[in-house]
């Protein structure tokens, strides 16, 4: 009997997946997920999420030649703020940082979390190793914030997920200086029936395309057994990016094997930044059932003809 165990996602894994594991952390933790990838002059820098044993969460960075096999540094980069405006707002921790170059600045969007809710943060980066913060860009309620990585009409653009009335969509608002943002509209919401049903949100910030922005984006379904957290991609207009031009009704990748089936929070698949490669092929790297870190890659120019394949 024929089988076929390749090809039953758009984006193919890595077969080396998981990349970072607990047993690549340096120090005491309780997992890493959720890595946010850069790379410059031949390194990869992927900044990750570690949630430590008391269960608030804090960023890493590992560094690669190949973007595949990581090393992590021996002491965490961004710790929750404990003095300052940022401090009471980061008392639960910080979350899914998001990386966006922008004009030669390095700015890393994040989810700042307290027993006020989830807020988001905004920092900057140099290096990588040392982080900055700017500002507190929201209200409580609101997380998946990322930067585009330029501006649109003389302004500053930024994705962010505000709950709402029983309903998480994906949003835009636009700034002039990185700290006050308005403007904001919805973009795209749950699919009533589909694998994105449930909640939305951006995942990867948005990369430039002939045919617009491309947005990797989350989406979950809720099931008697809980959510699933699946991987899906839409085209936005490049001048009016809240206009979707064509959004894919399938998802790219959707949690199957055992690190993405079983973890701390299973079935999920859940990307927080890529790479388009000079060869043209896109690595996408996603944290597994919020216990892993793992990749997974595809022909850039497919995944964008699946995605014109997509409605309105
Ligand atoms: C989202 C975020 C992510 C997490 C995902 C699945 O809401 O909190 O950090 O990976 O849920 O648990």
């Amino acid at each position: 009997m024929t089988r076929f165990p390749f090809g039953r996602d758009i984006l193919h894994r890595f077969e080396g997946n998981p990349i970072i594991t607990l047993e690549d952390i340096p120090f005491r933790c309780n997992t890493v997920f959720n890595g946010t990838p850069f790379k410059k002059d031949d390194t990869y820098y992927l900044l990750i999420r570690i949630e430590g044993q008391q269960g608030y969460s804090y960023f890493a960075l590992a560094e690669s030649k190949d973007g595949l096999r990581f090393s992590v540094h021996p002491e965490p980069v961004m710790q929750p703020a404990k003095s300052g405006p940022f401090a009471k707002y980061e008392a639960l921790g910080i979350e899914d940082p998001r990386l966006t170059e922008l004009d030669g600045t390095y700015y890393v969007m994040y989810t700042a979390y307290s027993t006020y809710g989830a807020r988001i943060a905004l920092a900057k980066t140099e290096d990588f190793h040392s982080y900055e913060r700017i500002a507190l860009v929201s209200e409580p309620g609101n997380k998946d914030g990322m930067l585009f990585p330029e501006k649109i009409n003389g302004e500053y653009v930024r994705f962010d997920r505000p709950i709402g009335k029983d309903c998480g969509s994906i949003w835009i608002s636009y700034s002039k200086n990185l700290y006050d943002w308005g403007r904001s509209e919805v973009v795209m919401q749950p699919r009533a029936g589909y694998w994105d049903s449930y909640r939305i949100g951006a995942s990867v910030p948005p990369i430039k395309t002939n045919h617009g922005w491309l947005e990797i984006y989350h989406g979950v379904r809720m099931n008697p057994s809980g959510p699933i957290y699946k991987i899906g991609t839409v085209l936005l207009d490049l001048e009016e990016p809240h206009r979707v031009v064509a959004r894919m009704e399938e998802p790219c990748l959707s949690p199957r094997e055992n690190y993405e089936r079983i973890g701390d929070v299973g079935n999920v698949v859940f990307a927080c930044g890529a790479i388009v490669e000079d060869n043209g092929e896109i690595k996408v790297y996603y944290g597994s059932a919020d216990t892993h870190i793992c990749v997974a890659t595809c022909s850039f120019d497919t995944l964008i003809a699946k995605t014109l394949e997509g409605t309105t």
